[in-house]
């Protein structure tokens, strides 16, 4: 019992000077960039960011050993928000159980000093209780609740029986106005499954507007054609009744086989900025992407630029993990000073930050030139760069 104890002591010292070194660390810009955003050299968020005090019984009587008692598997797919001067991140935390749940962490100045608060988030459940729930989109909606919309995942009821692997992905509602205490509303009905459903922040003809992601099935967007817009009456009782395509998928892009609206857009001189992602397939699976796309002010369904290709695509280690060659967001926060925070995740399994501004990332989507859908365009467009830079440089 006395080795077992000095066993106990010795852990726990070591697990917590690992844990505060960890959270503690200053995060490094990476230069040189290309010019439209940075990446920061370390993820901001891994599932060792997850407090001691919930992976161990900090016991001896009754975690001799001072072993995990609960083990967490990852970090990732965070709305973000920035809230009394503090960056805040909803993250999906996933437990060696492979159940997701949503815990806040927050840090000082956005790229580093991340920390858990002491509990998650305790969402309350309807009557149809969901098996799984992940990537929250946060909303400040100008009706003054804080919004978070999330997918809540359930076994298909209509699965053949031996089929464990079925489900259905429905929208489940949240709201909020202090972080502490979540208000459950009921589901958002729709015809179809739906998954990265995001609010609008503003009110549209006098309605709240949601970006939509129709999909067939629970994996395959199928006859879904892209990321959706609908206006609902209520979110107390949101209804899909018109849903219309605004961001098409189109053959032998980023987004041939799905997309899906990222974090709610932001707001700019020049137009409503989207983040959205974009997937594809090949030989080695699934590979998802992060696009820009850019909306008109007054009608945020009518688009106005998207560049050719992905603005962050899975570079290094961020390309494997649990799920590998993955790149996937759902929160940015844009700073009074023109900052954008990016955070991302990669592989469904930590997080990262990229930053930029609104004016790069508005001249990035003007002057980026769109997808002309055949390589004989796009050599086109590079022989005309290299004809403005030869001439530049005789
Ligand atoms: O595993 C990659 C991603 O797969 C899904 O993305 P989509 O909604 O486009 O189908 C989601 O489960 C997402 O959480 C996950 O990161």
């Amino acid at each position: 019992m006395k080795n077992e104890n000095a066993l106990f002591s010795s852990r726990l010292k070591a697990i917590t000077q690992q844990y505060e070194q960890l959270v503690g660390r200053k995060n490094e810009v990476v230069l040189p960039s290309n010019g439209v955003f940075e990446r920061y050299k370390h993820p901001i968020l891994t599932a060792a960011h997850a407090p001691v005090f919930w992976r161990y019984d900090l016991s001896p009587e009754t975690n001799p050993f001072f072993m995990e008692r609960f083990g967490i598997n990852g970090t990732f797919n965070a709305g973000a928000i920035k809230w009394n001067g503090r960056y805040l991140l909803v993250v999906r935390v996933e437990g060696n159980d492979r159940k997701s749940f949503f815990a806040i962490a927050e840090s000082p100045n956005g790229i580093d000093q991340f920390r858990f608060w002491d509990y998650p988030i305790v969402i309350p459940e309807n009557d149809d209780q969901e098996t799984n729930i992940y990537d929250m989109r946060l909303t400040a909606h100008e009706d003054g609740w804080i919004y978070g919309i999330f997918c809540a995942e359930r076994k298909d009821p209509a699965a053949p029986s031996g089929d464990l692997s079925s489900a259905v992905a429905k929208a489940g509602i949240v709201r909020t106005k202090d972080f502490k205490s979540w208000e459950r509303l009921a589901d958002l009905q729709s015809k179809s499954q739906q998954r990265n459903v995001v609010l609008h922040p503003e009110f549209v003809e006098g309605k709240y507007a949601l970006y939509t992601r129709p999909q067939d099935g629970f994996i395959d967007a199928g006859s879904g054609g892209g990321i959706g817009w609908a206006l609902v009456d209520t979110m107390e009782n949101a209804i899909l009744k018109e849903e219309k395509i605004i961001n098409f998928r189109h053959y032998h892009t980023i987004k041939e086989q799905k997309n899906g609206e990222g974090p709610h857009p932001i707001k700019t001189p020049k137009g409503w900025l989207h983040l959205a992602h974009g997937v594809r397939a090949c030989a080695a699976g699934l590979r998802y992407v992060l696009y820009l796309y850019l909306t008109d002010l007054q009608k945020p369904d009518q688009l106005i630029a998207e560049p050719a290709g992905y603005l962050l695509a899975p570079e290094g280690e961020e390309r494997v993990g649990d799920v590998s060659n993955v790149l996937f967001t759902n929160g940015w926060i844009a700073d009074n000073d023109g900052t954008v925070y990016i955070y991302y995740s990669s592989s469904d399994t930590r997080m990262h930050v990229a930053v930029s501004s609104i004016d790069r990332l508005l001249d990035y989507c003007l002057h980026t030139a769109p997808d002309g859908y055949r390589s004989a365009k796009s050599v086109q467009t590079l022989v005309s760069l290299i004809d403005k830079n030869l001439s530049l440089m005789a």
